[in-house]
């Protein structure tokens, strides 16, 4: 993967946004490697490259009882090599749920990437590029080595981990988190509607 370091990219955020429809997430992958498009903003590629093992993490409560079928107790928001979101849930998780996740990068006020997804289905390893809450534009960032986790059969959190070089290597990120009941339509969110938590430095 570290051919994807490619410090000659210019515009970083463009180039890796990739039209795409979502599917055949394969042959993109594929794509991908022979690909010279850079996640990485060649700008922070020395300091990346060189920075310690160093890791921030931050831990923010949601009220429980605040919301039926879904309900966020805890988020916890590591920033290593990778940002890792961990989120309790103070209800078990059913099949039904979807679990969305804003995440703004430090480009500007507002969310820059999106995830959603159920729990105990498949992925495709692909980011949306957001503008705002809201946004469903058809934006996707190819992201190898991201991971999503919701199992229904275990207390366990549901769980993001993205790849910085995915965020183009952010020195902050800070997370909104979505968990929605489909069928009753109740959402939680964490901070709170259309808010973000706290930042995590790397
Ligand atoms: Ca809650």
């Amino acid at each position: 993967m570290s051919a994807h370091l490619d410090a000659s990219v210019e515009t970083p955020d463009h180039e890796a946004n990739r039209l795409s429809s979502g599917t055949g997430n394969g042959d993109a992958r594929n794509e991908m490697v022979d690909s010279p498009t850079g996640y990485v903003d060649s700008g922070l590629l020395p300091a990346a490259a060189a920075a310690p093992a160093t890791a921030d993490t931050k831990v923010f409560d949601n009220p429980v009882g605040d919301s039926t079928f879904v309900d966020i107790s805890r988020v916890r928001v590591i920033h290593r090599d990778s940002v890792i979101v961990r989120v309790r849930s103070a209800v078990p998780l059913t099949a039904g749920q979807l679990y969305a996740f804003w995440i703004d990068a430090g480009h500007g006020r507002r969310p820059d990437y999106y995830v959603d997804f159920r729990p105990n289905t498949g992925f495709d390893e692909v980011l949306r590029r957001v503008r705002y809450f809201g946004d469903r534009r058809s934006r996707f960032v190819q992201c190898p080595g991201m991971r999503l986790r919701a199992d229904i059969l275990t207390s366990k959190p549901v769980s993001i981990r993205i790849p910085r070089r995915c965020l183009t290597n952010p020195g902050r990120v800070r997370v909104a988190v979505q968990f929605k009941d489909e069928s009753a339509d109740t959402v939680d969110w964490a901070a709170d509607r259309r808010t973000f938590g706290p930042w995590v430095k790397r």
